[in-house]
């Protein structure tokens, strides 16, 4: 343990050892370190570590080009907490993570402001990519934990807020708020399991497989679409509140893309979807489709409340979903992103709580029990909670939307 105390520290380059946390010692966001136009922080080649605490910054789209403010490469058994991270300097991730790393938990991270990639757009808020492999390997990024955090751009800056591509496994996105975001319709998707890259070192193998994407918050978003499963396998997408993404920056709420791998099958249930207009394309879509529908492709118990008619596949027809009824959501709005900071988070949840008298109340599946839900962290995978960490129950009265009702 390295505990740090309260100030800002002008460090760039800063390597976390193996074995070693670097702790703010007089609470998260005490410490805070400036990077300038370099990388800030490095587990490279590392096990064991974390950085906890901390505000992370540097100069916005500053230097030469670089690759991560925050960087996990080649490293196994790592965590990032309770840390601000913002403005990466020129052609950076604000967080990357690439080569071979198996288990990583990035957890109360609240994060903006990647900078631009050379040719004009931009890097990413938490780019994940399972690089190096060759033939016969095994996924190199395996089990990631992104928990609790908030990505957002402001300003016109950025395109995807997180992706996981190209060759892993084994991904978790829960209790996360994403938005707002400021693709620009012509972009990419806000927040993705997969890309539209094709895989390596086999083009045609899924570029992810066995992922969960639940009680997050998808509000605000723009691109393609608020959330993308691209050339990916065994996607499971539940008890998200997907709202207000809208307008004509958005072509669709959640896009599913086989380019380079039909994708397999795809779960989409529990969710509560209202206040979604997506216009960029000429009608928009509830559910975008872009080439083969997944198989299985499978859709039911989800609430439907004040969005665009037009899907690729229908939404209608869900023998429990629950259509046209207001799920009373407590006041729900994009989240105003000017002061961020890690309460944040939970005041934003807060606001899209529901009430004892909500249509969304006990209508859901409980997922742990359907055969084939991914298990591969017992403890985590297998947790029956809401966003705020209340408990879910064991059968199949499941609150939808992010929170369960006590
Ligand atoms: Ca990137
Ligand atoms: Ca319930
Ligand atoms: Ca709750």
């Amino acid at each position: 343990m390295v505990c740090v105390h309260a100030g800002t520290y002008a460090e760039s380059w800063l390597e976390v050892p193996t074995g070693v946390t670097l702790l703010s010692a007089d609470g998260p966001l005490a410490a805070a370190i400036f990077s300038g136009d370099m990388s800030a922080v490095r587990f490279d080649g590392v096990s064991n570590a974390a950085l906890d605490g901390f505000e992370v910054y540097g100069t916005w789209d500053a230097g030469d080009p670089g690759n991560g403010l925050i960087r996990v490469v080649d490293s196994e058994n790592i965590t990032i907490r309770n840390t601000m991270a913002h403005d990466a300097p020129y052609d950076m991730d604000v967080v990357k993570v690439s080569g071979q790393v198996s288990g990583l938990l990035i957890e109360g991270l609240v994060a903006w402001n990647p900078a631009h990639r050379s040719g004009g757009m931009f890097q990413e808020v938490i780019d994940i990519f399972g690089s190096g492999a060759t033939a016969g390997d095994p996924p190199p990024v395996s089990i990631v934990i992104v928990l609790g955090c908030w990505l957002f751009h402001t300003d016109g800056i950025g395109d995807w807020l997180i992706y996981s591509k190209i060759y892993a496994e084994n991904i978790l996105y829960e209790n996360n708020v994403f938005g707002p975001s400021a693709g620009a319709g012509w972009s990419n998707a806000a927040v993705g399991i997969g890309t539209g890259e094709a895989g390596i070192p086999d083009a045609a193998a899924a570029v992810v497989t066995h992922a969960i994407v639940r009680n997050n918050l998808f509000v605000g978003l723009r691109g393609d679409a608020a959330l993308a499963v691209m050339n990916a396998e065994d996607t499971w997408v539940y008890n998200n509140t997907f709202f207000a993404n809208t307008g004509g920056e958005l072509r669709a709420v959640i896009m599913t893309r086989g380019n380079s791998h039909a994708v397999g099958d795809t779960r989409v249930f529990n969710n509560i979807f209202q206040a979604n207009h997506p216009s960029k394309s000429a009608a928009g879509a509830l559910f975008w489709i872009r080439d083969a529908l997944p198989s299985p492709w499978y859709h039911d118990h989800n609430l439907y409340f004040d969005n665009l008619a037009a899907s690729d596949t229908p939404y209608t027809g869900e023998a429990a979903g629950v259509y046209d009824l207001d799920p009373g959501l407590f006041a729900p709005a994009v989240p105003d992103a000017s002061s961020p900071n890690l309460q944040r988070i939970a005041e934003i949840r807060a606001t899209f709580a529901i009430s004892a008298a909500s249509p969304a109340v006990d209508v859901g599946l409980d997922a742990m029990g359907i055969v084939g839900h991914p298990n591969w962290c017992p403890g985590n995978t297998d947790r029956r909670w809401d966003a705020d960490q209340d408990p879910r129950p064991a059968v199949d009265t499941w609150d939808l939307g992010v929170d369960e009702v006590q």
